[in-house]
């Protein structure tokens, strides 16, 4: 019977398929631009790489075992991922790397909007093949979905004119790396259209996307191109030393209210459509930690990387206890989710998460 498989328009409506995560031969990789410009300077994984101890992959599966449980239970579908080869190097005419990275997080590399699933270009070069993963799942909604558009965005040839070379060095310190943010001077160059998908925050009509580390303008550009339907905006937040990814920054809960990362908020020439349109932003809680796990690449404000499972239900890292009471206050039931011992694999709860279905069509919050 033919059925609609791939449907998703936003971060809040019912969420009824998804895809989570596996931490399986999960690597830290080599040194390359892009990736060692997010290393902060005083992290244990500097000038570390190699597969990822088993002790720590087990540990991460059992986590994201859970979660897909925990998920199934309350009626969502879960699929998962079919891990490749990461400890192979990655090689093409332009660039090799000795090795890959893995298949964390889902949400990094896969867009949803509407019946598309978009495969981004990613920026690191350790990422270049990691849609692979993701293939087997993308031909089974082809074959179940007539409606499913799986695409897949250019592959960028991220030589070095990709990246800036005053970012490969590992002394630059915050106060520098402030100022380049509010400059808007990141690692990667407009050689090429570059993004990864948790730049970008669905919200019916309009695509929000965050211009840093791994997305530049021309991405951005290729998006506004992609989805002419869309309207496409630019945003950056000068507070992040190492903006990669929208998703511990800025996180929608449900029509007309975003929680904002206070050490990374929305400049006010940025605020207009929300504002305009009655949306509260409201700063996120505290973390629960002062340091992240270690081995990780993200910052402790992973607390806000929520996935929200419909407007009134959001799933919470389970430690993180003051954003969990911000939740309850904001009027939100709190699903608990424990998942910090897989945080260095790349990420929380909406970063090992991709949407598959979510109910809902694509309405204009904006007007
Ligand atoms: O705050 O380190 C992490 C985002 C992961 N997708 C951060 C950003």
């Amino acid at each position: 019977m033919q059925k609609t498989v791939v449907n998703s328009w936003n971060e809040w409506d019912p969420l009824k398929h998804v895809i989570v995560g596996r931490a399986d031969d999960c690597h830290i990789p080599p040194e390359e631009p892009a990736l060692d410009a997010k290393v902060p300077e005083d992290s244990d994984m500097r000038g570390q790489w190699g597969r990822r101890p088993q002790e720590t992959i087990d540990r991460a599966n059992e986590l994201l075992d859970n979660f897909a449980v925990l998920l199934e239970k309350r009626g969502v579908r879960v699929d998962r991922p079919t891990p490749i080869d990461h400890a192979l190097p990655v090689t093409t005419p332009d660039f090799n790397t000795d090795s890959q990275f893995g298949c964390m997080p889902p949400r990094d590399v896969l867009l949803t909007v509407g019946s598309e699933m978009l495969e981004a270009t990613m920026s690191y070069r350790c990422r270049w093949f990691e849609y692979l993963n993701y293939r087997p799942l993308m031909q089974k909604y082809f074959d179940e979905d007539p409606n499913f558009r799986h695409e897949s965005a250019p592959k960028p040839r991220l030589t070095d004119a990709d990246y800036h070379p005053d970012y490969l060095s590992d002394k630059i310190g915050v106060e520098k790396r402030l100022q380049w943010a509010a400059e808007k001077f990141f690692v990667t160059t407009e050689e090429e259209p570059l993004f990864d998908a948790a730049d970008v925050l669905r919200f019916g009509r309009d695509l929000v996307v965050q211009h840093g580390f791994t997305t530049n303008l021309k991405g951005i550009e290729w998006l506004r191109r992609h989805f002419p339907d869309h309207r496409v905006h630019t945003v950056n937040f000068p507070g992040d030393p190492y903006p990669i990814h929208i998703d511990a920054t800025f996180t929608p809960l449900r029509p007309g209210l975003i929680l904002n990362n206070p050490q990374r908020r929305l400049p006010e020439d940025q605020r207009g459509m929300f504002e305009a349109n009655d949306w509260e932003i409201v700063d996120a809680a505290q973390p629960a930690h002062n340091t992240p796990p270690p081995l990780c690449y993200s910052s402790t404000w992973l607390s806000m990387n929520v996935l929200v499972l419909d407007p009134k239900t959001v799933c919470v890292e389970k430690s993180e206890v003051y954003q969990a009471e911000q939740m309850d206050k904001l009027g939100m039931e709190v699903v608990e989710v424990e998942l910090r011992d897989a945080y260095a694999f790349g990420g929380g709860l909406h970063c090992c998460t991709a949407d598959v279905y979510r109910e809902g069509g694509c309405e204009d919050y904006f007007p």
